[in-house]
């Protein structure tokens, strides 16, 4: 029977049938995680699988006996050094990104870091501007980085539960296709998708002391199916992003707005930091490319 992963608790996967919809609870054939030992989880949220029902339970369950080819996938670094990695969602038609300027702050570092991570995995990103009723569009943090990102191609939705912008051209948007939902905590990722659909119920936590403290609400990944069509994988309140193992001229590629000035530095393996003839330099020089974003460049080839 095949069907869809939407939920991992770690050993047991909740299945939704294609057919009949149902979701039902399985577990991975110990055979079978052998063979993806470099990753903690051989399954993830966005699985296409296929699961054998058990027949002796009085519940329904099952066992995940074959995963279908994945499009795409996430993933994190499960420890800073270690080779090995979590699959955070796989088959995924783009990832939301969600930013606020104000309450909680969100730090350039940790959008750049994200874009990079999705464009190493070739998932487009959309970015969020959410809270939007909490500033307004003069507010210099947030013109500094709607200007930059918008400039280089991310397409940008400003978001308020509170007066509702943007909530409709955003479930339009998400129709018919399946998007990873990142933020830090604090930043709106449950409020949002209560206000896109009201029957998800989700747990929020007020902004106050709970949140200063960095407590999570959310835990596992999850996928939530809206009414008004195209599902969401809400995220456990990822704090950090490994990027996986690259060569250093790699990063440069997955900065997009370097990439058209890459072909035009003098060595083909440079790393734009301080190579003679190094036309991403030279576009930072004269204001072409974003001082900030070079920056995260750099902080990310030098960690
Ligand atoms: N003013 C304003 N507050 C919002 C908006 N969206 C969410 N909030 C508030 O922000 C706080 C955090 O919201 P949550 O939805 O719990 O945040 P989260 O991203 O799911 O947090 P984690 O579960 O920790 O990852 C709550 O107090 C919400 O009421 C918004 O558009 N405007
Ligand atoms: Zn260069």
């Amino acid at each position: 029977m095949k069907g869809l992963v939407t939920k991992s608790t770690g050993s047991w996967y909740y299945v939704k049938s294609i057919e009949t919809g149902e979701i039902i609870p399985c577990r991975v054939r110990g055979k079978f995680r052998l063979q993806n030992y470099k990753t903690t989880n051989p399954v993830a949220v966005g699985d296409y699988v296929e699961i054998e029902l058990e027949q002796s339970k009085t519940e329904p369950s099952g066992i995940i006996t074959f995963i279908y080819e994945r499009e795409n996938a996430i993933l994190r670094k499960a420890t800073k050094a270690g080779a090995t990695y979590q699959i955070i969602a796989t088959n995924l038609d783009g990832a939301l990104l969600m930013v606020t300027p104000q309450h909680p702050f969100t730090p350039m570092g940790f959008i750049d870091r994200f874009l990079v991570l999705a464009e190493a995995y070739n998932v487009e990103t959309t970015i969020l501007f959410h809270k939007c009723d909490l500033y307004d569009e003069k507010d210099e943090y947030f013109q500094l980085l709607y200007n930059i990102y918008h400039q280089i191609g991310y397409k940008i939705f400003l978001t308020s539960i509170i007066t509702k912008q943007g909530i409709e051209e955003l479930k339009n948007f998400i129709k018919n296709k399946t998007f990873l939902l990142v933020g830090q905590s604090g930043v709106g990722k449950s409020s949002l998708l209560n206000t896109m659909d009201s029957s998800l119920n989700l747990k929020t936590q007020e902004l106050s002391a709970k949140y200063l403290k960095g407590k999570h609400t959310t835990t596992f990944a999850e996928m939530h199916f809206l009414r008004s069509g195209g599902a969401i994988i809400d995220t456990p309140g990822i704090k950090e992003l490994g990027l996986p193992n690259f060569q250093k001229w790699e990063l440069g590629y997955w900065f997009r707005e370097f990439i058209p000035y890459i072909k035009n530095c003098k060595y083909n393996n440079c790393t734009h930091i301080n190579e003679p003839d190094c036309a991403v330099i030279a576009a930072v020089k004269n204001g072409d490319i974003s001082t900030q974003r070079y920056n995260n460049y750099l902080n990310i080839l030098l960690d």
